[in-house]
């Protein structure tokens, strides 16, 4: 009788899991996220130098989904006070943009500031505050200047001190207007997508080697920008600064499997852990796994030593704990299945030492073949980053679901409201310290090596049209309402007419 009533109660319990809570806590904030390449264009005006998406996509263009690139793109160079516009329309909290790099620094170092290039941002950040938005700026969100990348980019360790130099520039400049900084967005997609493989610019495809050589020089980089920050800036200008994670969360594909689990978990250290555990762990370092993993493996090779160094113990004090918040870029959740070489890996490289097979998971399709709807993995990532780094306080600084461009986004708006459920599931049920949101993004961009072909804005942008005018889809008025009443809507109006004729 009485396991009935438990049945019973767990049943109601799991239909109502997504409508359960329904309003944010007091001081939960939401903003939405761009970045300088995928938006700005003017590529090569008022002192802006190429940077390596730029030289990816004209010299390779073929490896661009739709051939296009980001010379134009959404022309918020020219266009911002309209994306500043449409930013107070939304009502959000804050921005989130990134600076770009080789317009401000046109050389790559800093013995030239571009004035066109800190005009900019400056009216940019003074349009913003017009508006009482705040902005949360990203130093690097993966436009390298070229110049930089001809001395091996992220495989060079003077990256160290060309990436602090920078930020130096960067808090010397606009840090009076600006609270919150990010330093780097991915440092997964910057080390293993761009050095490790070609997905991302530069390409250079070095698996197993140059992704292990970028984590080391990156991991230091973001720790000099943060004490950097923290002893000379913070004083004076009292933001906070962090590190945006992302977050492929990887799953058993059967969870009564103990070998698939145990398999996920490496795979989580692997992807997550790899820059998290660096940062946010008391213990510090890579995560133990990877370490013996790479020695394995490197050793079989018949190398002399590890692919990935680890660090000595002046740099896990020096990276550890220099992030006041941990960012958490998040879209979805893939599949393991079992131990072994995974059949896409390249030899020697990351997937290989994870020694783990990955599949796509099953969940509602995007117009990205990397990201189906599963909610139910963001969960189990948020209270696995609570149990595994010391209930850090968090910001989800993306997530977001692309298709082709219907103005009639009820796929965007239904992925809006489950990701959103889940975080106030894990705030009120399970303590996770999530304190704001960023949904990706304000308006369809340059999508990196699928171009335009793969939309993810609120607004809709023509790109044949020389003004690139932006349309407000239906998930505009969803965030709108959203963010003025703290509360996921629940108007008929935003679910999907073909699912509420069933
Ligand atoms: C974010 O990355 C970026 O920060 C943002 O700039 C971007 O626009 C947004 O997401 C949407 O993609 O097809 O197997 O080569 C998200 C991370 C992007 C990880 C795509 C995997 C492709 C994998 N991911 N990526 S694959």
């Amino acid at each position: 009788m009485a396991s009935w009533a438990i049945i019973g109660l767990l049943a109601v319990c799991h239909a109502s899991y997504i409508t359960a809570y329904t309003k944010f806590p007091e001081g939960f904030t939401f903003g939405v996220a761009t970045a300088a390449h995928q938006i700005e264009g003017a590529w090569n005006v008022s002192g802006k130098s190429e940077n390596v998406w730029d030289r990816l996509s004209h010299t390779r263009p073929e490896m661009i989904a739709d051939g296009t690139n980001g010379d134009i793109a959404c022309d918020s160079y020219n266009r911002y006070r309209e994306d500043v516009e449409e930013l107070a329309h939304l009502g959000v909290d804050f921005y989130r943009f990134s600076l770009s790099w080789s317009r401000i620094l046109p050389t790559g170092f800093i013995d030239e500031l571009n004035p066109d290039g800190v005009r900019y941002y400056n009216d940019l950040l003074d349009a913003l505050a017009e508006h009482n938005i705040e902005p949360l700026v990203t130093l690097f969100h993966w436009d390298l200047p070229q110049s930089l990348q001809d001395l091996g980019g992220w495989a060079n360790p003077k990256m160290i001190d060309y990436f602090r130099d920078y930020a130096d520039v960067c808090f010397k400049q606009f840090g009076d207007k600006i609270k919150s900084w990010i330093t780097f967005n991915e440092p997964y997609e910057i080390c293993e997508d761009a050095y490790g493989d070609e997905k991302k610019a530069p390409a250079v495809d070095s698996h197993g080697v140059g992704n292990y050589l970028c984590s080391d020089t990156l991991l230091k980089a973001h720790a000099e920008a943060y004490h950097l920050y923290n002893e000379t800036y913070r004083p004076v200008q009292n933001g906070k600064i962090m590190i945006s994670i992302n977050s492929i969360w990887y799953e058993p594909s059967d969870p009564e499997n103990a070998e698939q689990v145990a398999l996920a978990e490496v795979a989580n250290q692997f992807k997550f852990g790899w820059f998290a555990h660096p940062i946010f762990t008391e213990e510090g370092g890579y995560p133990a796994v990877m370490v013996e993993n790479i020695a394995r493996q490197s050793a079989s090779e018949g190398l002399n030593k590890p692919r990935l160094e680890q660090f000595d113990d002046y740099w896990i004090e020096r990276i550890k704990g220099t992030s006041d918040f941990l960012g958490i870029n998040h879209y979805t959740t893939h599949l393991i299945t079992g131990a072994g070489v995974d059949p896409i890996a390249k030899s020697p490289s990351w997937l290989k030492d994870i020694g783990a097979v990955t599949t796509m998971n099953v969940g509602g399709d995007s117009a990205s073949e990397w990201l189906r709807v599963v909610p139910t993995g963001f969960a189990n990532l948020l209270r696995w980053c609570k149990s595994s780094y010391n209930d850090p306080p968090i910001y989800i600084t993306e997530n977001g679901f692309s298709d082709r461009g219907t103005l009639q986004d009820y796929g965007r708006i239904q992925y809006f409201n489950e990701y959103l459920s889940v975080i106030l599931n894990v705030i009120y049920d399970d303590g996770v310290r999530v304190l704001g949101y960023t949904a990706w993004t304000l308006m369809d961009n340059f999508e990196w090596r699928a171009g335009f072909s793969e939309r993810f804005g609120f607004y809709y942008v023509d790109i044949t049209h020389p003004d690139r005018p932006r349309t407000p889809k239906l998930s505009v008025d969803y965030y709108r309402q959203l963010i003025a009443n703290r509360e996921l809507p629940q108007d008929e109006r935003f679910k999907d007419p073909a699912v509420r004729r069933l």
